[in-house]
């Protein structure tokens, strides 16, 4: 499936190509795809939905020399591959999109967190899957997930006290891409948060990117049954 967003007139700047998983259950492909939408340029997108024979065979044929994941970005003849590649590149692409805060302090801060994102929470990633179709609150975890759970908090909880704003380091950030689907499990699996952590939860959900988001999956029709 191949769609085009943007703005009119930014036609010359659609050689942009993401492709991701289907929306429901693709939680890198979500990263990968906020850091090109919130830049502003127009871009084309393939879906792939996962889970299928084929699935695997379908991303290899995007991936040039990266392995069979999505998410994926072309641009100028270059396959960009792992959603924090994709979030770098796009805040090199285009640094007016305030991908990575102003301030070194707080950069530094921004991309630690990432890091820990991206290479962490294995136990809260394996046993809360994310489907952004269902409601599972109330569903039990291990020790482990609520260590990497009680940890997101405390994450979270450090930022927003420097924040000044309703996002993690302010203005929307790639840390906010990095947790946005964090912030959606905590909505599924019905984590309960205090305020002002749940402010930020809100916050994030009621981004007009993650809205866009939501209901490309509602209006996905792939229902795997080994996500559900
Ligand atoms: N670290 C990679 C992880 C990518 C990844 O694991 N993607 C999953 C989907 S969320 C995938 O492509 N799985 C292949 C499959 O299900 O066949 C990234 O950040 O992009």
């Amino acid at each position: 499936m191949l769609r085009r967003f943007g703005f009119p007139g930014l036609e010359l700047m659609a050689d942009f190509h993401i492709v991701i998983g289907n929306r429901r259950y693709s939680s890198w492909s979500l990263r990968g795809w906020l850091a090109v939408r919130v830049s502003g340029v127009t871009f084309d997108e393939t879906v792939v939905p996962l889970d299928r024979p084929e699935t695997s065979d379908e991303i290899a044929e995007q991936a040039g020399r990266g392995p069979r994941l999505v998410p994926l970005l072309h641009h100028d003849g270059r396959t960009i591959w792992d959603s924090l590649a994709i979030l770098e590149y796009m805040a090199e692409q285009v640094p007016a999109a305030g991908l990575w805060p102003g301030d070194a302090g707080s950069r530094a801060v921004a991309r630690s967190v990432v890091a820990e994102m991206h290479s962490g929470f294995r136990a809260l990633r394996m046993e809360l899957p994310m489907n952004l179709g269902v409601d599972r609150s109330g569903q039990g975890y291990s020790d482990e997930a609520a260590a990497d759970i009680a940890r997101i908090q405390e994450v979270w909880s450090n930022c927003l006290s420097d924040s000044g704003g309703d996002y993690l380091f302010g203005d929307w950030s790639g840390a906010d891409i990095a947790f946005a689907p964090v912030v959606t499990r905590f909505k599924t699996y019905g984590v309960s948060l205090e305020p002002r952590l749940q402010r930020y939860v809100e916050a994030v959900l009621t981004h007009p990117a993650m809205g866009e988001w939501y209901g490309g999956a509602a209006a996905e029709p792939w229902v795997s049954p080994r996500y559900e």
